[in-house]
């Protein structure tokens, strides 16, 4: 095979495996090159394909120059000078859900923003099984959509999508696609919140429908959709047409469409405003699709939530212990902090925060720090940079383990506060991921 049809991947994470797998399926002519010495899916790799060049401990000059079409994974920046030499040859540049987008043809669903996604995702996977339909759930959440196109086409497929995918991909024509929210995060990989802002925006792009966050105009104002936007709303008694939203009654609140009540708020399992909002988008982008009305509100009543995302995790000696270890930015931290705050009745929460900041800005925090938080115990590579912007805001306790965090806040904690670890950063300092990080937390509290 000519060096000219040579697909390169970079990266061989979960993601960059299932696009070895795929393209090699394709019978492409195919490299690998990853800046790590030993990236987690080299051994797989190597035993799988033994014919094919990977070359780690940096990207390989040679193969890039080679390459005819770069498939990059999501945690590369395309800002290494070398993919920006490429691109600068006019050499393609895509990621795992451009290859999936040009092969899939059941509906996608696409679900991004800075929150809820991988919640809002869940919910209208279950939705669609509910309703009886075959349907695949994957990309950020988990599963690399790849892995999805070995079997055959389901009815429908529901995908988590990141900014770093959305930045790779062109091809996604979605059945119905949203922004659910957006707050700063990944201030590392871009230049400025508008870059950010304009990723997520991509994934309106060739969708049949689109759903929109009525509450952030920000995010869609500039855009033109083919169709009539559907809309959600969590601000009461809103006024606009096709909208998914509240009303109010009494001292109720219920989900309603166009003003028509659906379901008292209080009957759901998830608790907390931010997931009012989750599952006004899961209504929404489920009737994009037709699925059933009394399926999809049977899934508000029975899904528990998933774990890592404000889990309820014991009770020792009056005090309530809460893992929230997906709360890898300020906009999730802030939600966690509100949604307890509320229910505290005039006690506190000992916040263990910290990991990798991702060039955030902490002080978002300061309101909720100051109204709802006793301490905070800080951990992690950024646990200075924090403590630097809190110092005024509230007592502070530097640790530098997760056990001693665990200790600390046990300390600190008197009966009716609770302990919340909602780090507000990257866990990939001092844990494999977000998971491990809650994992190991879980199991600290309950040995305490
Ligand atoms: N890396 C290198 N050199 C390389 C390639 C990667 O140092 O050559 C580093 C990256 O900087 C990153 C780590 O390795 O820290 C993993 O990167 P990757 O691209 O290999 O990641 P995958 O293992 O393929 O996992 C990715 C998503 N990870 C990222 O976007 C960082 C996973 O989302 C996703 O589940 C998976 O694809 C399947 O689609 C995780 C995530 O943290 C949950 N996502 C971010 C988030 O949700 O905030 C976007
Ligand atoms: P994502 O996949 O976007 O990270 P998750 O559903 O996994 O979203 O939730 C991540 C964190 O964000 C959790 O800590 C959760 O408490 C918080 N969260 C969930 N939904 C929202 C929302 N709509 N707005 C703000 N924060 C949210």
């Amino acid at each position: 095979m000519s060096s000219k049809e040579l697909k390169l991947i970079i990266g061989l994470g979960v993601t960059g495996l299932s696009c070895l797998r795929y393209l090699s399926r394709q019978t492409h002519a195919v490299a690998v090159t990853d800046s790590r010495e030993d990236p987690p899916g080299l051994a797989e790799a190597r035993r799988e394909f033994p014919n094919v060049k990977i070359v780690t401990g940096g990207f390989s000059p040679e193969l890039i120059h080679e390459a005819s079409e770069i498939i990059v994974s999501p945690g590369v920046a395309l800002t290494h000078p070398l993919l920006l030499d490429a691109k600068a040859r006019g050499v393609p540049i895509i990621g795992d859900i451009e290859l999936f987008a040009r092969a899939a043809t059941a509906p996608i669903i696409a679900i991004t923003g800075s929150n809820g996604k991988s919640t809002v995702t869940t919910l209208v996977g279950l939705m669609a099984e509910k309703a009886g339909l075959n349907v695949k759930v994957g990309g950020n959440l988990g599963t690399p959509v790849l892995e999805f196109l070995k079997e055959a086409e389901p009815d429908c497929y529901v995908l988590e999508l990141s900014s770093f995918q959305l930045d790779t991909t062109y091809s996604l024509k979605a059945a119905a696609s949203v922004v659910l929210n957006v707050t700063p995060d990944h201030m590392d990989r871009y230049d400025s919140f508008e870059d950010y802002l304009k990723s997520k925006q991509h994934i309106y792009e060739g969708c049949q429908q689109a759903v929109i966050n009525l509450d952030e105009p920000q995010i869609w104002q500039d855009l033109k959709f083919d169709h009539v936007p559907l809309g959600f709303s969590i601000k009461p008694n809103h006024p606009a047409e096709n909208l998914f939203s509240l009303v109010e009654e009494g001292q109720q609140f219920f989900f309603c469409f166009k003003q028509e009540k659906l379901l008292p708020v209080d009957e759901m399992k998830l608790k907390g405003k931010h997931n009012w909002q989750n599952a006004l988008a899961a209504l929404a982008l489920g009737s994009a699709i037709n699925l059933p009305m009394p399926a999809m509100l049977e899934v508000l009543k029975e899904f528990p939530g998933l774990p890592h995302r404000c889990q309820w995790v014991v009770n020792i000696q009056g005090v309530d212990w809460f893992n929230d270890s997906k709360g890898t930015n300020v906009g999730a931290t802030q939600s966690a902090l509100m949604g307890l705050g509320a229910l505290l009745k005039g006690k506190k929460i000992i916040l263990i925060a910290g990991g990798q900041g991702k060039n955030a800005d902490f002080s978002v925090l300061n309101p909720e720090i100051k109204n709802y938080v006793k301490q905070v115990v800080l951990l992690g590579e950024d646990a200075p940079l924090l403590a630097e912007t809190w110092r005024n805001i509230a007592p502070l306790t530097q640790v530098s383990s997760l056990a001693e965090a665990v200790n600390k806040a046990a300390e600190l904690a008197s009966s009716g506060d609770s302990v919340l670890l909602s780090p507000a950063c990257a866990s990939l300092d001092m844990f494999k991921n977000y998971e491990d990080r809650g994992e190991q937390f879980v199991v600290l509290v309950k040995d305490l």
